[in-house]
């Protein structure tokens, strides 16, 4: 029986994940490296490290531990700076009606993401009024496909993993569902995933699941 339902940010309620391409593509140009859509659809729910690794892995350039940091902290800043466009009406009204109908029918709500700027997101576009709960990339120590993100979220609503379901775009996020014992539904990007049990088109789909 599922009691909750815990959402991915970035490509399921907000579309930030095109700041995310933009951010990164603007230190691939620096660094003269290839990066394009095909290779940002692989850093979904993956952590800002661990997606410059995959990065340079692309392009074979070698970087050390410490310029690596930077680049991470320098991506960030244009990405923040991207994030202080984003308002309310970056939200489609498909996604916070479906969010208002599963508060009426009594589900917990939870955010489980693995980004550092998540609580900000969900601040700026006025999301935060609809969770109980938000594990994010600040509480955990392994991101994406690991299952720690979903299972703290679980902890937080104090439900158990199997009456919890997880609504994520990115193939590592459904992964991380399955290994947390959890319901997953693909959407956007991984609504193609053949290892997610569901798939729908757009967030107001769930409530027929
Ligand atoms: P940050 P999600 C993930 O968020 C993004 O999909 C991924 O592209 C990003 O690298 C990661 O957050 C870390 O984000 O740099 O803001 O900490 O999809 O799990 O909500
Ligand atoms: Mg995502």
């Amino acid at each position: 029986k599922v009691n909750a339902i815990i959402f991915d940010l970035d490509g399921v309620l907000v579309s930030t994940d095109h700041f995310h391409y933009k951010a990164w593509k603007k230190i691939t140009d620096q660094l003269l490296i290839p990066f394009d859509e095909e290779v940002n659809n692989l850093l979904r729910g993956v952590s800002r490290l661990e997606s410059l690794d995959i990065i340079l892995d692309h392009s074979g350039l070698e970087v050390s531990d410490s310029e690596k940091k930077m680049l991470a902290e320098e991506k960030n800043q244009y990405y923040v700076e991207f994030l202080q466009e984003l308002n309310e009406t970056n939200i489609d009204s498909d996604v916070t009606s479906t969010l208002e109908i599963l508060i009426e029918k009594n589900y917990k709500l939870a955010i489980g993401s693995s980004s550092r700027n998540a609580k900000f997101i969900l601040e700026r576009t006025k999301l935060k009024q609809y969770f109980d709960a938000v594990s994010d990339g600040n509480n955990i120590l392994n991101s994406k496909p690991h299952p720690e993100v979903f299972l703290k979220a679980a902890s937080y609503l104090m439900e158990s993993p199997e009456n919890c379901l997880v609504v994520e775009d990115a193939y590592s996020g459904i992964e991380a569902g399955n290994e947390a014992g959890m319901i997953t539904v693909g959407i956007g990007y991984a609504a193609d995933a053949d290892s997610a049990q569901f798939s729908i088109k757009k967030l107001s789909d769930i409530l027929e699941v």
